[in-house]
């Protein structure tokens, strides 16, 4: 992967040529799994398609701290392999009870429910292996770092702590603070994670991942707001996913509480705190600030 030029950055070739880079370290990174069932579980999901926006966020920040993010590539497949578990879990009858993903049906309808739950903690455990032995020429103690901050985001503290508030509101009447407490938690803390260890695989010092911290912030709650958004005015077959679901089961989102238009307001001015907060890298944060508008200028 070579590093990004300003003066002749072009978005669309970037996210073309990183979403290759991320879909061959995925396709490589389950080829020794076994049993074969576990296998084509795992794969079936994680070989899916989706937009790779998480591993890509996390090998632009790498190359803002000035890091080669060929260095990042395992961390970044280990993110993805988090979110993709955390779906398999999410779509399980048990929770959001879903039955299409990624366009194409959800893994317990194909695998059933044991196998989807077993292909999701596998996907789990293997994140930690691909960054504590899986990442070459980087130095333990970066690493470690890294192995700290995925398990706080994925745990209690994030994804799991998000998604169980979010369960427990199913059918209340739910108030922006507590939707904001789900969002940051089930979808926010993961894209925190992704800005971070990129730029921890590449020594950023505490002022950059404070700043990234705020940039992840900023871009998770507006990640969010336009998945609500989309949610109400797009259809299944553009979302990959089930679309007027939040509807159908009674859901809070934002667009129910603050109307659309307050809602896509609401998710410009995140995003436009979210460039402001890595402003100060200039030129070095263009790849970050076009991520950050591609996720409001979305369409799935
Ligand atoms: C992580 C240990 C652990 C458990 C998982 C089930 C669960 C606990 C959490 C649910 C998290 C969840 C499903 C959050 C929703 C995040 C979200 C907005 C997903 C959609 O992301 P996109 O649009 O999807 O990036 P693609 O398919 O493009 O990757």
């Amino acid at each position: 992967m070579n590093k990004v030029n300003s003066s002749e950055f072009d978005f669309e070739k970037y996210l073309i040529e990183t979403k290759k880079v991320v879909e061959d370290a995925l396709d490589f990174s389950l080829s020794p799994e076994k049993p074969e069932i576990l296998r084509e579980s795992m794969r079936y999901s994680l070989l899916a398609g989706g937009k790779r926006i998480r591993p890509i966020l996390c090998l632009a920040s790498c190359s803002l701290a000035g890091g080669d993010p060929n260095f990042a590539v395992p961390t970044a497949v280990a993110i993805e392999m988090i979110h993709t578990m955390s779906l398999i879990h999410d779509d399980l009858p048990s929770m959001d009870n879903d039955d299409l993903r990624r366009g194409r049906p959800t893994n317990h309808k194909v695998y059933g429910d044991a196998i989807a739950i077993l292909a999701g903690d596998a996907l789990l455990t293997r994140a930690f292996e691909m960054v504590s032995l899986r990442s070459p020429g980087v130095s333990p103690e970066r690493l470690l770092n890294v192995v700290g901050e995925l398990s706080l985001v994925a745990g209690a503290p994030g994804l799991v702590g998000g998604q169980v508030v979010d369960l427990e509101c199913e059918g209340k009447e739910v108030d922006l603070e507590t939707l904001e407490y789900i969002h940051l938690h089930k979808t926010g803390a993961l894209l925190k994670a992704c800005v971070r260890t990129g730029a921890m695989i590449a020594g950023a010092d505490t002022k950059m991942l404070e700043a990234l911290t705020k940039y992840a912030r900023g871009i998770g709650l507006a990640f969010q707001i336009i998945d609500d958004i989309l949610d109400v005015t797009s259809n299944s077959e553009i979302l990959g996913k089930t679309a007027g679901k939040d509807l159908l089961a009674d859901k809070t989102t934002y667009p129910k509480l603050l109307g659309l238009e307050e809602s896509k307001r609401r998710a410009l001015s995140l995003v436009k705190n979210a460039k402001e907060a890595i402003m100060p890298w200039g030129e070095d944060a263009i790849c970050l600030i076009a991520l950050a508008d591609f996720i409001t200028n979305r369409d799935r």
